[in-house]
């Protein structure tokens, strides 16, 4: 398997979770302004959307978007989704919510050009999302005592909070501190360049 990554962005959720999960593969970096990998092929030519993550499977077709990404690694590794009746469908709300309500939020400031009053605007409604799910944690981590995909997906939001300096929960900062520590958390930061 081939996981193509930027460092720091939302693959790095991809990144954790595989590690969360045991799974052997490797890791491609992608040059995100030059759409160029490391081994210098046109990204353009393995992901025609052009954006990360981008996963190689074993069987070699590529499958794209955190969210199917994230439930295909959760659908491998069953202690990484949570258990019960309508679990599979809570944890896609979850990473639903998570994409479309915070990842997205963040648009502004990743967009060259945006206003002081558009960034301000999307730090109160990342604030106001993080809030919430925060509200919905079952124990330390989302859905309880143990990791999920979802959570490998919300310490990266964390860690754009803290770089765009985005207020969230006092809960939630223990949690990144929580995740942070986790074996897997680290070496996909040391991959990354990040550690
Ligand atoms: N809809 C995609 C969005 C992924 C996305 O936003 N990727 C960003 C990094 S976090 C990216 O590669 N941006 C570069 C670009 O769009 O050229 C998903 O949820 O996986």
């Amino acid at each position: 398997m081939i996981l193509y990554y930027a460092p720091g962005a939302c693959s790095l959720g991809d990144h954790i979770a595989l590690h969360e999960a045991g799974l052997t593969f490797d890791a491609v970096k992608v040059d995100l302004q030059t759409h160029t990998t490391e081994d210098g092929r046109d990204f353009g030519t393995i992901n025609p959307k052009g954006y990360v993550p981008a996963l190689v499977l074993p069987n070699g077709e590529l499958l794209t978007e955190n969210i199917a990404i994230l439930s295909w690694i959760a659908d491998k590794a069953s202690s990484l989704q949570p258990q019960g009746e309508t679990a599979r469908y809570r944890l896609l709300e979850t990473l639903a919510y998570i994409s479309t309500e915070i990842h997205k939020g963040f648009k502004p400031f990743f967009t060259p050009g945006s206003t002081d009053a558009q960034k301000a605007k999307a730090s109160d409604t990342i604030t106001q999302r993080m809030t919430l799910l925060a509200g919905q944690a079952k124990d330390q981590f989302l859905f309880g005592s143990k990791v999920s995909v979802a959570d490998a997906y919300l310490f990266v939001m964390l860690t754009w909070a803290k770089k765009f300096a985005v207020k969230i929960p006092e809960s939630l900062s223990a949690y990144a501190d929580r995740m942070r520590a986790r074996p897997a958390v680290k070496l996909a930061l040391e991959e990354e360049g990040l550690g």
